[in-house]
């Protein structure tokens, strides 16, 4: 039972050891909004926003569910007891339209605070059975074929079991060839356009269909389905949806229309661990692998989705990356890391959500912090 008295956020602006460019656009210092919940017995449960500082992936940014938690989502949960944390999620939906990452942010803390206030690990909470997680990367869209090729190369030596590769018109069919050309046929590849092309583009991506890519992610509108129906029927290679999977519904959409066949799940883009979790279950009956997205996370984010990835569906390596990957020094301790075989080991011998927050790191990298409470 949960019954969270006090809602804490806080803004914390953390560089990016390398800038990261998508087809809509570059971000280098990562603005992150921490969620903190305080139960009414003291307990704390973590959680962070996906929202990014634009609107470029999806409508909400930072500065908008700021707002949305302050008027909306948390007088949902403040002072309300939650027998279960699955109850959150339909508490903060009804007469609410999206706002998926701003529920998201709330209703994923109520995860990690339930799991604390039961003394079990997130992953056991969700009911997930693996013990580590296959790990892949996510490369941004470089200046020319050879600078992407040698981080395609050190990504592989460095044990990735999945090299994701941005593409953007201009730097896709030739940037891709290169890679598969110097890495050979045995490298799981794929590429993300981020909504990037149209169907005018059909048969330019057609040729995307040589290289034995394991799908592309997302290459028409963020909130397309049935084009991608067209496209799908056009290419060999599967499609895998990602900004237009907002939720259970558009992932039934997606099977049935035969808009793709493989889902990136984020659980900040649809609302939560529980929504998360129900695509999860519809992808398994209908034999969709999926596998769990990254939006760039500090190590609170990234706890939540290496919990998720536990569960038995997510099939595919999901863009779990260690810390040491994107930060110089994350937010909690330990650091997320990754071995040599490319997985991440999923924590289970501590409650919530297995790491501890770098409380004085988190102070000093934080710009603002605002608390809500009865
Ligand atoms: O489309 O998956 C995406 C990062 C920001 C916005 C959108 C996306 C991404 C990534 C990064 O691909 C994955 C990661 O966190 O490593
Ligand atoms: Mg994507």
């Amino acid at each position: 039972m949960i019954r969270v008295e006090k809602i804490n956020l806080c803004e914390l602006q953390l560089p990016l050891k390398e800038p990261f460019q998508i087809s809509s656009g570059e971000v280098s210092m990562r603005r992150v909004l921490v969620v903190k919940l305080i139960d009414g017995d003291g307990t704390v449960g973590w959680g962070e926003s996906v929202a990014g500082e634009q609107p470029y992936y999806s409508p909400e940014t930072i500065e908008g569910v700021w707002i949305a938690i302050r008027n909306f989502i948390g007088p949902r949960v403040l002072g309300r007891t939650f027998e279960h944390p699955r109850d959150v999620f339909p508490a903060l939906s009804e007469d609410i339209r999206g706002n998926n990452m701003a529920k998201a942010a709330i209703e994923m803390a109520s995860w990690e605070l339930a799991a604390t206030k039961l003394s079990t690990s997130l992953a056991d909470l969700l009911g997930g059975s693996r013990s580590r997680i296959a790990t892949g990367i996510s490369i941004g869209i470089q200046q020319s074929p050879a600078m992407l090729v040698e981080k395609a190369r050190a990504s592989a030596a460095a044990g990735y079991q999945k090299i994701k590769i941005k593409i953007k018109p201009g730097a896709d069919v030739d940037y891709v060839r290169s890679v598969r050309d110097a890495l050979g046929p045995d490298v799981p590849l794929m590429v993300d356009a981020n909504n990037a092309y149209s169907l005018d583009d059909i048969e330019h991506l057609q040729q995307l269909d040589d290289f034995d890519l394991m799908m592309i992610e997302q290459p028409l509108q963020w909130d397309d389905i049935v084009r991608h129906a067209t496209l799908q029927a056009a290419m060999r290679t599967p499609i895998c949806l990602d900004e237009s999977i907002t939720g259970p519904d558009r992932a039934e959409d997606m099977i049935s229309l035969g808009a793709g066949r493989i889902i990136n799940i984020k659980p900040g883009r649809v609302g939560g661990l529980a929504p998360a979790m129900a695509i999860h279950d519809i992808c398994e009956r209908h034999g969709i692998p999926v596998w769990c997205g990254g939006m760039l996370e500090s190590g609170i984010g990234r706890a939540h989705n290496v919990a998720l990835a536990s569960l038995s569906n997510f099939s595919l390596p999901g863009d779990v990356s260690p810390s040491s990957r994107y930060w110089e020094r994350d937010i909690v301790a330990p650091e997320w890391t990754m071995d040599s075989d490319g997985f991440v080991t999923v924590p289970r011998n501590k409650s919530g959500m297995g790491v501890d927050i770098d409380r004085d790191w988190v102070d000093e990298l934080t710009v603002r912090s605002e608390t809500f409470g009865l």
